[in-house]
């Protein structure tokens, strides 16, 4: 393994003997002296060579001098390198005050000199290349935003007692809606692929485990070709025993985003105002909360007129109830609540004296949904009827419906989409841009 220095690290040492590793970003060959801007996962450092363009016979070093020269000559951007030298503080050096006098070059890859795309290409152009796209600064600081908000929910999960799960991604039917699924042969059967853990996390809760999360994928064959909706997506779960309401699964779940809000500022803050122009701001517990038909109300007086073919609210409401949270309560999270069981799954758990409601939410988070939450319907009685009234065939649930029959603690939870929490944190107008690598209806590769 090659000792190297991290480049952000070189300007906390003296003057003296280095190693760096990375790739070339540019080259300045000039006559007498050549530049070269290495870039690592940590930062961007100049590279100084004296240029020597023939042997000297009286100079011992000249023969490697020359060497270096001309390897540096033939460098293509993009190539990987490492470099031992001399680490030099000096202020007149614009990229850090700081560069690196060559020593030994070795080259370990080199690349094709034409670089497929460019800062101003296309987002699928991108896609097509995301392993050069990722290495723009923007990029690495998007995925260590992601490490550092997925550490913090673990860590209060850890923290508070939570247990993981592995919920099986390959499935025998639905869990949401028969629409999304992804059909996969299975030996002389047919299985799908799972659109949500829903059942497999729920069922946690007559397992005794109290308070289990997961991260993990999920498949939806949804054919849209939103900036919101991917074929696979990360998701974040987490369910909980012993609820009385909604309400409860709320108060985690804003006690997670402030987890992970918070860790977020303190690690890259600076680099996120930096790199992408926004000041972010920890969120004030407890978050706003509206009833879904209040929120339409809202959104009505204030010009805008949501859609009436279903009760759920459509992306142009949500900017709206977000702009008018925002206003009112400076803030940039809403749960939207007691949404109709009309739209809602048959195991949401309805409002005890008006069945026509649930005890759910989604969050909205600066003008997009990111969750969605309920206390589960627990009352095996309740839930085959909720399921019959859906349509659905409780035969075909029936490994489900058992989890209910031997005995399960009132309970709720939500589901989250990462990247749509990261893409809504940073202001990026796609999740594409926050996933390593996007599914959609037309891609697959790479
Ligand atoms: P829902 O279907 O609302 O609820 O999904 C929860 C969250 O997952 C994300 N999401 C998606 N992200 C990207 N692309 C998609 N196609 C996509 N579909 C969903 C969103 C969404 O808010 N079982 C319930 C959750 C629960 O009640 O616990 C569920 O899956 O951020």
């Amino acid at each position: 393994m090659t000792e190297r220095t991290l480049i952000k690290n070189l300007a906390a040492l003296p003057d003296g003997p280095v190693t760096v590793s990375g790739w070339v970003e540019t080259v300045r060959d000039q006559k007498k002296v050549q530049f070269v801007v290495l870039r690592d996962e940590s930062g961007a450092l100049q590279l100084v060579n004296p240029a020597v363009r023939e042997v000297n016979p009286e100079d011992a070093t000249s023969e490697a001098r020359l060497d270096i020269t001309e390897t540096i000559s033939g460098l293509s951007v993009g190539s990987f390198l490492t470099v031992t030298g001399e680490l030099k503080h000096d202020e007149r050096v614009k990229l850090g005050g700081i560069e690196v006098k060559i020593g030994t070059l070795d080259v370990a890859s080199l690349a094709i000199p034409e670089t497929p795309i460019a800062d101003d290409s296309s987002v699928d152009k991108r896609m097509d290349w995301r392993f050069l796209d990722l290495r723009h600064p923007k990029q690495n600081l998007i995925f260590r935003i992601q490490t550092t908000f997925e550490h913090a929910l673990r860590t209060y999960w850890i923290d508070n007692d939570f247990i993981e799960i592995h919920t099986p991604k390959l499935m025998a039917s639905a869990s949401e809606s028969r629409a999304e699924l992804f059909e996969v042969g299975y030996f002389d059967t047919t299985a799908y692929l799972a659109q949500s853990p829903q059942f497999f996390k729920q069922m946690a809760q007559p397992a005794g485990f109290g308070k289990v999360f997961e991260i993990g994928p999920a498949f939806r064959a949804d054919p849209s070709f939103t900036s919101r909706h991917s074929t696979e997506f990360t998701s974040i779960d987490s369910e909980i025993s012993w609820v009385e309401s909604h309400e409860d699964v709320m108060q985690l779940h804003e006690d997670l985003m402030v987890a992970g809000v918070t860790a977020v500022k303190a690690k890259h803050g600076d680099e996120i105002e930096a790199l992408f122009g926004i000041a972010l701001e920890v969120p004030a517990t407890p978050f706003p909360r509206i009833p879904l038909a209040e929120a339409k109300r809202i959104v009505a007086e204030r010009g805008y007129e949501v859609p009436r073919h279903d009760d759920d609210m459509d992306p142009e409401g949500e900017r709206r109830i977000s702009a008018y949270v925002k206003e009112e309560f400076g803030h940039d999270f809403v749960f939207l609540t007691d949404y109709a069981s009309s739209i809602r799954p048959f195991y949401h758990m309805r409002h005890e004296g008006d069945t026509t409601l649930t005890n759910s939410y989604d969050l909205v988070y600066n003008g997009t949904e990111i969750s969605t939450g309920a206390q589960r319907e627990h009352r095996i009685d309740v839930l085959v009827a909720q399921a019959k009234e859906k349509g659905l065939d409780p035969e075909e649930l029936d490994f489900y419906l058992d989890f209910f029959r031997y005995g399960v603690p009132p309970h709720g939870g939500f589901g989250m989409g990462l990247a749509r929490v990261i893409m809504l944190m940073l202001g990026l107008p796609s999740i594409r841009e926050v996933t390593y690598l996007f599914r959609g209806p037309n891609r697959l590769l790479p």
